[in-house]
């Protein structure tokens, strides 16, 4: 080993120091990928990882309160970014590394990249069982670390310092690919964090990682032109990829040209603007009618950036045409591979220009473009469906406003440059359908996870990211009281949110979930028992309310709130708002029961085969009805 040296640095310091010089490049634009390190420190990361960032400031170091949330507010900040930027997080060994599992599988399957590094137990074993640690009797060699193996896209443990020159490379490799991206888990061993070594100074030097704008067979691409050119009702799925890949310009000038209309699922909702013609808005379970009547009789379907989940596909309903074929457009070969599709392997705007010059030269018929009434007809239900967004957004409820009116007043009382963050509840399903997305970067919905707790750490992320914007986080009172702990962090930091806490006093969404399935919204009110039980919706308003005051706690956590009882206070604090100094929560009660309908279109939740509850029996043979129009689609 003959590679000059830097001298003696612990593996914590080697960490710090590798990260810090990692760059990222595209389109000649090249950025620092790491903006710092989120932790939370105890005995397993204090002296090793706490001891790196303290000696190396220029590596900024945030406190969060919640280890789950710090990795929530990494990857809100790389989806903001559009994945080209990220944080690391330290945690402790034990409970502060498990915490940061559910954080783990979010970011994996939103394909987004995080680095997390928590600590581990001694590697080197003789004060054994170390406080925390998970003992077995068949191995020395596991530790709760090894939960981070499904949710990571790179997991490794490092047991010996030297260990960092292989692993860390491949820590990058995954973590700036767009095909390979998602968590990647460092464990380091408390013990081993501490240790010095010699490490080779090249491996500090400063590194670029181009992320490449890869191309698909040309073979590919020609088939995929010959099967535009044959469809007569194409339809686009515009994914989050459209917007990872910055294509959404390309994607209006693909549209704009052949005319073929474009369903938005969750992650690629504002991939064009929710005003242009051809945009049907949302599709699938959550979808637009405008989106889910196209897609029934679609004879191609042209998913660009998409992994199809089931409320993308209507858990597989979406797509009724008897011989529909789909063709994707994917940087990953295992989403552009599913429903047996012709796959285009590569980046979407690099794809989408390739194709359009294809679609526009070398045939005698010219230039592709959809029949005229075709175009027309997409266009006319684009209008219908906005007209209905406008019913909703002007229903004024009483006593208690509904969530459609209040989604129109955050949607019309924010800047138009603005990011609304959301997660989970009712609000997703009402937000995909009537969100008006105004530029590509407003509607953050985490979806992939749907986890509750994303919300309010997820603004802060995105919050980081685009500190030049308003962020509105939309969030009800069961994700609000299960992590409203980085309102803190918010504060701390000077980071302003915009808070929406929605009070329905529980579960809204898996109340009228549990009454389609002949259910009565068991276990999903806040309320006191009544005869030894939970009460139900039969028990109507009759139910004693819990003595909760959501508006006093966020208070307490620092934050600015206001609180409103009508539509008018709603949209005066809106107004308000916008002036704030620091994190601001309105917090406002709604209707439970007043809801946004499902526009033709269906999502599988199975329901008891058996039951003595009539209801259940009854919700039974409908669902038996719908499964029959689930399709597998095998190709042609
Ligand atoms: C961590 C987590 N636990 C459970 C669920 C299942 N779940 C989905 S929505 C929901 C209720 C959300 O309540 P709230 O935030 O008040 O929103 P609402 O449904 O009332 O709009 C639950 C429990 C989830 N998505 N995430
Ligand atoms: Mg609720």
């Amino acid at each position: 080993m003959n590679n000059p040296t830097t001298g003696r640095m612990t593996m914590a310091q080697a960490i710090v120091a590798f990260l810090k010089n990692q760059y990222v490049e595209r389109d000649g634009v090249e950025q620092p990928f790491f903006a710092g390190c989120f932790g939370i420190f105890g005995h397993g990361n204090i002296a090793g990882m706490g001891q790196a960032l303290q000696q190396m400031p220029e590596f900024r170091y945030y406190q969060a309160r919640n280890e789950q949330a710090m990795v929530h507010i990494a990857t809100a900040f790389t989806k903001t970014r559009n994945r080209l930027q990220t944080f690391a997080c330290t945690s402790s060994i034990g409970p502060g590394a498990t915490n940061m599992v559910t954080g783990a599988a979010t970011a994996t399957i939103n394909r987004l990249p995080v680095l997390l590094l928590p600590g581990d137990i001694f590697a080197r074993r003789n004060v054994a069982p170390v406080l925390q640690q998970l003992e077995s009797e068949h191995t020395q060699d596991i530790s709760v670390n090894d939960c981070f193996k499904p949710v990571s896209r790179y997991w490794d443990r490092i047991a010996r310092p030297e260990q960092l020159l292989t692993s860390l490379p491949e820590a990058m490799r995954v973590l700036t690919s767009p095909s390979e991206t998602g968590t990647v888990t460092l464990a380091l061993p408390q013990d081993v964090q501490t240790e010095a070594y010699a490490y080779p100074a090249g491996f500090f030097h400063k590194r670029v990682w181009h992320i490449s704008r890869n191309r698909p067979d040309r073979l590919a691409l020609e088939q995929a032109a010959a099967w535009i050119r044959a469809s007569q009702r194409p339809l686009i799925v515009a994914g989050g990829g459209v917007i990872y890949s910055e294509a959404t310009d390309t994607l209006r000038q693909f549209v704009s040209q052949t005319g073929i209309p474009v369903g938005e699922t969750m992650a690629g909702k504002g991939s064009l603007p929710y005003d242009y013609p051809l945009n049907l808005g949302a599709i699938g379970a959550t979808g637009t009618f405008a989106a889910n009547r196209i897609a029934r009789d679609a004879d191609l379907v042209i998913g660009i950036g998409t992994r199809y989940s089931d409320f993308t596909t209507a858990s597989k309903t979406a797509f009724q045409h008897p011989e529909v074929r789909f063709i994707n457009i994917n940087v990953a070969e295992f989403d552009a591979s599913k429903h047996q599709a012709l796959p285009l392997v590569g980046d979407a705007r690099a794809t989408l220009e390739e194709l359009l010059t294809l679609l526009n030269g070398h045939s005698a018929s010219g230039p592709y473009q959809v029949d005229e009434s075709y175009r027309a007809h997409s266009e006319q239900l684009h209008s219908d469906w906005d007209a209905e967004v406008e019913r909703i957004y002007t229903i004024r409820n009483e006593p208690l406003p509904s969530q459609g009116e209040l989604i129109g007043a955050v949607n019309e009382h924010s800047a138009s440059d603005s990011i609304m963050v959301c997660a989970a509840g009712s609000l997703p399903g009402d937000l995909h359908k009537l969100w008006r997305a105004r530029h590509p970067k407003q509607y953050h919905m985490e979806y992939g996870y749907s986890c509750m707790g994303y919300e309010i750490a997820g603004g802060l992320g995105a919050k980081m990211a685009a500190p030049e914007r308003d962020v509105y986080v939309m969030v009800g009172d069961g994700s609000y009281l299960m992590m409203n702990s980085e309102i803190v962090t918010s504060i701390q930091e000077n980071y302003k949110l915009i808070i929406v806490l929605l009070d329905n006093q529980g579960f809204k969404s898996i109340g009228a979930l549990s009454r389609s399935l002949g259910q009565d919204g068991f276990g999903t009110r806040y309320a006191y028992p009544q005869d030894g039980a939970l009460p139900g919706d039969a028990a109507g308003k009759d139910v004693q309310a819990l003595p909760v005051d959501l508006a006093a706690n966020a208070r307490s956590l620092g934050a600015h709130v206001i609180e409103c009882k009508t539509y008018a206070d709603f949209v005066a604090a809106l107004d308000a708002v916008r002036a704030t100094e620091r994190t601001s929560v309105i917090y406002i009660q709604n209707d439970r029961y007043e809801a946004i309908p499902g526009y033709e279109s269906w999502w599988d939740v199975p329901i008891a085969e058996v039951s003595s509850m009539p209801q259940v029996q009854a919700a039974r043979t409908e669902w038996e009805a719908m499964r029959e129009r689930e399709r597998y689609f095998l190709g042609q």
